[in-house]
C-alpha cells in the first residue's frame, strides 16, 4: 500500500500511526507539501481534486480522507478498532469521525498559519479550536464515569486515531492544553500503546513528566 505522506502533517500522521497500531506495513511517497505544492500539482489532484493528503493507493484502489483510510486499514487488518455491534458504539464513533474534521479546519488552520503564514484569522480559528477541544474534554469526562479511557469505547478505536494528532499539536498553533486534564490523560493513554510511533512534535510517553494528580477537593 503507497501513501502519498508528508512528514509534517498530522493527517498523514494519522494514517501511519493506524498502520504502525494495526500492523500494516506502508510504502511512503514523500509529497512536497511545503514549499512545492506538490499535492496541488496535476498528478496528485488527479488522485484527489480535493486537493489534499493523505492519499492511500492500494492496487487499483485510491482512497482519499484520512477517516475513511483509518477504515479501510482497520477493516483490512484489525477489526477492533472499528465500532463493534452495539448501536450506541457505533454511533459515537461515526460522531467522533466526523468532529474530527472540525479540528482539522481549527486546530490545524491554526497551526498552518502560525507554522506556514497561512493566510486566515487566526483568532477566529483558535477559538474555534478551544470550542472542539471543550467538546471532546467534555465527552472524554462523561467516558471516565463511565470507566472509559477512549472516547467512542471502552478500547482505542479508529476515532481516537483522527481525533489524536491536531489535539496533541494544538500548542503550535497557538492553543495550550493545559485546561483539560481528561485530553492530556486520553493522550498520554494513546501514546502508551503497543506500537505507537511518534511524529515532530508528538512524543512517546516515556519522554513526558509525569502528570500532576488531578485534585478531587475531597478531604
Ligand atoms: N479532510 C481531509 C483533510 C486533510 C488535510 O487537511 N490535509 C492537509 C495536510 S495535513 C492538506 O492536504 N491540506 C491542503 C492544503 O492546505 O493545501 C482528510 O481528513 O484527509
Amino acid at each position: 500500500m503507497k501513501l502519498y505522506d508528508y512528514i509534517l502533517s498530522p493527517s498523514c500522521y494519522k494514517v501511519r500511526l493506524m498502520a504502525a497500531l494495526t500492523g500494516v506495513k506502508l510504502d511512503l511517497q514523500p509529497v512536497d507539501f511545503h514549499p512545492g505544492l506538490e499535492h496541488r500539482g496535476p498528478e496528485l489532484l488527479a488522485l484527489n481534486p480535493a486537493g489534499s493528503i493523505p492519499i492511500l493507493k492500494d492496487g487499483d484502489l485510491i482512497l482519499t480522507e484520512s477517516s475513511a483510510i483509518l477504515v479501510y486499514l482497520a477493516a483490512k487488518a484489525a477489526a477492533e478498532w472499528l465500532a463493534g455491534d452495539k448501536p450506541e458504539e457505533a454511533a459515537r464513533v461515526q460522531q467522533w469521525l466526523s468532529f474530527s474534521g472540525r479540528l482539522t479546519t481549527s486546530l490545524g488552520g491554526a497551526r498552518l498559519h502560525e507554522m506556514l503564514l497561512r493566510p486566515g484569522d487566526i483568532d477566529a480559528l483558535q477559538a474555534q479550536g478551544i470550542s472542539a477541544l471543550r467538546e471532546l474534554e467534555a465527552g472524554l469526562v462523561e467516558q471516565s464515569l463511565r470507566g472509559r479511557r477512549f472516547v467512542a469505547a471502552d478500547r482505542p478505536t479508529v476515532a481516537d486515531i483522527a481525533c489524536f494528532p491536531y489535539v496533541a499539536l494544538a500548542p503550535d498553533g497557538g492553543v495550550s492544553l493545559d485546561p483539560y486534564p481528561a485530553i492530556r490523560l486520553w493522550s498520554r493513554a494513546l501514546r502508551s500503546l503497543d506500537g505507537f510511533i511518534e511524529m515532530p512534535g508528538i512524543h512517546r510517553l516515556h519522554e513526558l513528566k509525569p502528570e500532576p494528580l488531578i485534585e478531587t477537593g475531597e478531604a
